[in-house]
């Protein structure tokens, strides 16, 4: 892409509105911009990023056995009455009147649609066990929307729902999703701690938050050191294998949110130079909660002798939004983004020193087409501006890599690349740059 064709509407100045980095550089970096309170419309730039997030987390949803559906955003109100939590709800929920006056709601999570949809389609404890999962916008009428798409009303969730014949099912079921999760955020750079947490209007009575450590966090988080350093990436994982050790590895050590978080027991369990306490973002959370809305909604299958079973069920959000910002909370500095390569928008910028000499721009332009020849996705910095400008904003919008292209260098034969995380430099012959990036 030309950054002269690019709609990239970057900020110079903080703006007033933005009290953390995240939103700050998302909206000074030209991601988003606020259409009302807590809703946000997402520009080229942003929207590269969110489908980023979204595959690494479609992918690992794929991996681990669930199916991928599509559930609508608007949801009747006979069906929360049927679980129960049309009311119980509160003001959280957006609720809309059609023409003829029936209830509907913007949908906050999808226990009860789910619950519907496998009433209707599953008879017999042999099509069990089932994970379904969608990527989907929410809406929740937060009290206070703040920190941009970090607590956003409208906001986009990956959520999924597992139906399971028996609790030994469900503990397997929620053991993969626990996995998976670890692997998803692992992917994008992150180091996310999974923590007992309170379940809340979700019900039930096992539940994890993945947490990642940053000073703007919502969450006091308590947790001992050695979960930060430890890997999922580098394990193989055997999704009809048994995961219930690995997810006692992780759950061993001690880790706990405000509202879980028990002092003495911190203090017994984790000596004194490994106790960590520090504020946390939230960028998952799973639930297993039985038959919370199996029993009410009549969700039943039939068993082996045509009694009937109530399924066991969890469900387990992403918030795919949110992780926009978490992320950039946890990588950034005074300039601007960093970008882990993972979930970048593009890898590579290509910065164009001089536009108005000739051989400069015929040396770009050949760069710019071998690099998108080969795959390579890359940003242009074409534009007739000063080197300084071009500086800022390629630092501001975090590509990974910035490869640069001035009279001086090229008439050496050589291109000046720049780490973004890091800054280191190096030049390099200019014939080197695309298989820099390629092999
Ligand atoms: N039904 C369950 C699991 S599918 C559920 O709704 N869980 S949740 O309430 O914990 O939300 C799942 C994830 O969505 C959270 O971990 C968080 O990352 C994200 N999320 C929740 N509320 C917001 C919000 N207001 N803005 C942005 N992301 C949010």
């Amino acid at each position: 892409m030309r950054l002269s064709q690019y709609f990239l509407p970057t900020l110079r100045e903080n703006p007033a509105e933005a009290q953390i980095v995240s939103h700050r550089l998302m909206l000074r970096a030209g991601m988003i911009r606020q259409q009302a309170a807590g809703i946000y419309a997402w520009l080229p730039l942003g929207y590269r990023v969110l489908r980023n997030i979204e595959h690494i987390v479609r992918e690992e949803q794929d991996a681990s056995g669930a199916q991928e559906v599509l559930m609508p955003t608007i949801q009747s109100a006979e069906l929360w009455r049927e679980s129960g939590r049309y009311d119980a709800y509160g003001p959280e929920m957006l609720r809309i009147r059609d023409r003829h006056g029936r209830e509907m709601l913007y949908g906050p999570t999808n226990e009860e649609v789910i619950t519907t949809i496998f009433r209707d389609g599953v008879k017999s404890y042999r099509d069990l066990p089932k994970n379904l999962y969608h990527i989907q916008w929410k809406f929740r009428d937060e009290v206070r929307p703040r920190f941009g798409v970090m607590r956003g009303r409208e906001f986009l969730m990956k959520d999924n729902y597992s139906f399971d014949i028996d609790k030994a099912g469900a503990t397997r079921s929620y053991n993969k999703m626990f996995v998976a999760y670890l692997r998803t955020f692992a992917r994008m750079g992150l180091k996310a701690i999974p923590m007992q947490a309170e379940t809340g209007p979700i019900g039930g009575d096992l539940s994890h938050e993945f947490i990642i450590l940053a000073d703007t966090g919502e969450s006091a988080v308590f947790c001992d050191r050695g979960l930060v350093d430890k890997d999922i990436l580098g394990r193989a994982i055997d999704y009809e294998a048994d995961l219930q050790p690995l997810v006692n590895e992780w759950t061993a050590l001690y880790a706990a949110t405000d509202e879980k978080h028990d002092q003495a027991k911190f203090e017994a369990e984790v000596p004194p130079d490994r106790r960590l306490s520090a504020r946390g973002i939230e960028v998952g959370h799973i639930f297993y909660f039985g038959t919370n809305y199996s029993a009410p909604m009549n969700a039943v299958v039939s068993g082996p002798k045509g009694e009937p079973i109530i399924p066991e069920m969890g469900s387990y959000g992403i918030g795919v939004s949110r992780l926009v910002g978490a992320i950039i909370e946890a990588s950034h500095d005074d300039a601007g983004i960093i970008w882990p390569e993972s979930v970048a928008p593009f890898r590579v910028g290509l910065l164009n020193l001089k536009p108005d000499d000739a051989a400069v721009s015929r040396a770009c332009t050949e760069l710019y087409a071998g690099l998108k020849g080969k795959g390579v996705e890359v940003l242009y910095d074409d534009r007739d501006l000063r080197p300084g400008a071009k500086f800022a904003d390629m630092d501001l919008i975090g590509l990974p890599w910035q490869v640069i292209i001035g009279p001086k260098g090229l008439a050496a034969g050589k291109a000046e690349v720049k780490a973004r995380a890091g800054g280191q430099r190096e030049e390099i012959p200019l014939e080197s740059v695309v298989p820099k990036f390629t092999s």
